[in-house]
């Protein structure tokens, strides 16, 4: 699938402390310790309601994390999925009385230019579950070769994965029976379907029903399950263990431990990701915002009012990234004055040295990814009075560092 322009990062002189970030599986803020090229897989929208402020949000996360690495001298590679197929998207599709391929073409179009729009780093590789259904095929005939999967007997063809045949099942969400039980059936899961082997089992291949997209596999004809599809494209793009998951904290479970779950089955390799990272909610009229409620703040929707991306950009860097936030529009009066501010202060013919913030703003994104502290130590700079001493080398020094750390562009 077509990914989206490539965003151009100045090079700041000099270098800061290695990125610790958190890792839901530990529940603790541990260094990242790729050498080289650090490997990131970010899951990507189910394209049927984008982009509202909490995809931006948890998009912008792991651009973060891309431009510390980045800063730090890493590589990243990057692959995002796109679930192009799938239950959510086909029922809104019915609803709305068009083509699910139209609807997910033109969501994920909106999705592109949003993030574009917002400076977001495009992934290396931008796949949709259609474009990638052998990857995911392959995937299921090894899982059932190696008896980790099954058929249900119920001649539906449903192929689903066999949690008990993995010990460490559960060790990347934390959650007890009780809590995975109900997250399953509030997240796509089916613990009440008859005959699976236990209630918590994910779907890997689901077989074709009446009215339903097909396509034929060995498997016979069906489509693929959630998790499955990334497991298959991250090792298959990635590798067979990679640095970073990463996705909102929605996604902590069943999605990322059954997707670990797959992987870890299919390689023998434990864990899959060094580290699992999760992005806290954005909230809206005191819910969880999702395209389900309907209570969204689409980025699209405040373009179109007139609000610059800038804006929204440095709004969603206010607090910290694994806090659920409430959104409210303060944040963006709030933003443009500091947006203004900062503006001004690069327009000055001289201003106070600079080397003392960035590595201030290093210091904090280091520090699983501390935005809000970045984004203070840049206004305090900003409203610092030059002396007579000062030059104008500290304004393109700073106007590069918060492009270039914080993508802001002044
Ligand atoms: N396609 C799957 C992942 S493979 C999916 O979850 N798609 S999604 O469109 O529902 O969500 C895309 C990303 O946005 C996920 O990482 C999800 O956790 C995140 N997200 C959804 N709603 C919010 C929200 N209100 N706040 C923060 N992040 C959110
Ligand atoms: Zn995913």
């Amino acid at each position: 699938m077509r990914s989206w322009p490539e965003v151009t990062i100045p090079v700041v002189p000099g270098s800061g402390p290695g990125l610790r970030l958190h890792d839901s599986a530990s529940d603790q803020v541990r260094p990242i310790t790729a050498q080289g090229t650090a490997t990131l897989y970010v899951c990507g929208i189910t394209p049927y309601d984008a982009t509202h402020l909490g995809h931006a949000a948890t998009y912008l996360t792991f651009d973060m994390v891309q431009r510390v690495l980045r800063d730090q001298g890493l590589d990243v590679r990057y692959v995002q999925n796109v679930t192009d197929v799938d239950d959510p998207l086909i029922e809104r599709a019915q609803r709305d009385g068009i083509r699910w391929q139209d609807l997910a073409e033109r969501e994920t179009d909106l999705f592109r230019f949003d993030m574009e729009a917002l400076r977001i780093s495009p992934p290396d590789e931008y796949l949709g579950a259609v474009e990638t259904m052998d990857l995911v095929v392959t995937a299921v005939e090894r899982l059932l070769d190696s008896g980790q999967a099954y058929r249900l007997e119920d001649g539906t063809g449903d192929v689903y994965f066999d949690v008990a045949t993995d010990d460490r099942f559960g060790y990347v969400s934390r959650y007890d029976a009780q809590t995975m039980l109900e997250l399953s059936a509030e997240r796509g899961g089916d613990p009440d379907r008859a005959g699976k082997r236990n209630r918590l089992d994910p779907l890997l291949w689901k077989g074709k029903r009446d009215g339903d997209p097909s396509w034929p596999s060995s498997l016979g004809a069906g489509r693929p399950g959630w998790h499955i599809e990334c497991a298959a494209i991250a090792l298959e793009h990635l590798g067979e263990q990679i640095d970073i998951q990463g996705g909102g904290e929605d996604l902590r479970f069943p999605h990322h431990e059954c997707s670990a779950a797959h992987a870890e089955a299919i390689t023998g390799l434990v864990p899959f990701a060094g580290h699992y990272t999760h992005a806290g909610m954005i909230g809206y009229d005191g819910e969880k915002m999702s395209k389900s409620l309907g209570n969204l703040v689409k980025v699209s929707g405040l373009t179109r009012d007139g609000v610059e991306p800038m804006v929204i950009r440095l709004a969603l860097l206010r607090g910290h990234y694994r806090d659920y936030r409430e959104w409210t529009d303060d944040y963006l009066d709030a933003s443009e004055r500091t947006l203004s501010l900062w503006r001004e202060a690069v327009r000055r013919p001289i201003a106070p040295a600079a080397e003392a913030t960035i590595a201030t703003m290093r210091a904090c994104l280091a520090n699983d990814l501390d935005t809000d502290g970045a984004v203070e130590a840049v206004t305090r700079w900003a409203n610092q009075r030059p002396a007579h001493n000062d030059s104008g080398l500290a304004v393109q020094a700073m106007e590069d560092a918060v492009d270039a750390l914080l993508g802001i562009k002044l």
